[in-house]
């Protein structure tokens, strides 16, 4: 099986109170491993593309034969998604570096930010991501639907937010904007500014 699911990187309660250890612990074991299992079975028979990493696929999936294009764009995409998104999270990181500067720039100071991610996450109808992305050297903000990934618009990803119902609806039932609230409490700005210094990562 050339795809394999990446251990956690960090203790499943680490996230606590924002998101509940079971939530991660379902999210990583459950959701996340069944994108990596249906990525190595819908690629059983194309070991030309085994050898590319899913970040590689989501960015070139015109080099993906049509029948199996769908997906490995949902499936890719639920296995690279989720890696992002647990790297892009832990608590008690600052809001400094580049990347603040660029967001002051770009939005105006980070109230205003907070305010414009906050309300493109919440406004998202239906399964999908919230992503502040750079792209052409400036920071966007920006919803994909299902697994859609950045990479397939040739844009960087900085931060995500998972706002598939499966990734708050133990702690939050129905209540997206108190996740996306709780979010902004556990954003790895140190990572994103490191995301914000390299080229795409592929
Ligand atoms: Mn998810």
């Amino acid at each position: 099986m050339p795809y394999t699911l990446a251990p956690f990187p960090y203790s499943y309660d680490a996230l606590e109170p924002y998101i509940d250890a079971r939530t991660m612990e379902i999210h990583h074991t459950k959701h996340h491993q069944a994108y990596v299992n249906n990525l190595n079975k819908v690629l059983e028979q194309n070991p030309e593309l085994q050898i590319k990493s899913p970040e590689e696929l989501l960015a070139d999936l015109s080099a993906v034969p049509e029948n199996i294009r769908a997906a490995v764009r949902n499936q890719g995409g639920g296995v690279a998604n989720h890696d992002f998104f647990w790297s892009v999270l832990k608590k008690e990181v600052k809001f400094t570096g580049a990347i603040a500067e660029a967001i002051a720039k770009t939005f105006g100071n980070y109230g205003s930010f907070k305010e414009q991610f906050s309300k493109a996450a919440a406004g998202h109808f239906g399964s999908g991501w919230a992503w502040l992305v750079a792209h052409n050297g400036k920071l966007e903000i920006i919803t994909t639907a299902n697994q859609d990934s950045p990479f397939s618009l040739g844009k960087k990803p900085l931060l995500c937010l998972d706002v598939w119902e499966h990734a708050y609806y133990l702690k939050y039932q129905s209540r997206r904007p108190e996740y996306i609230e709780a979010f902004f409490n556990i954003i790895n700005w140190e990572q994103a500014n490191e995301y914000y210094g390299q080229p795409i990562k592929k």
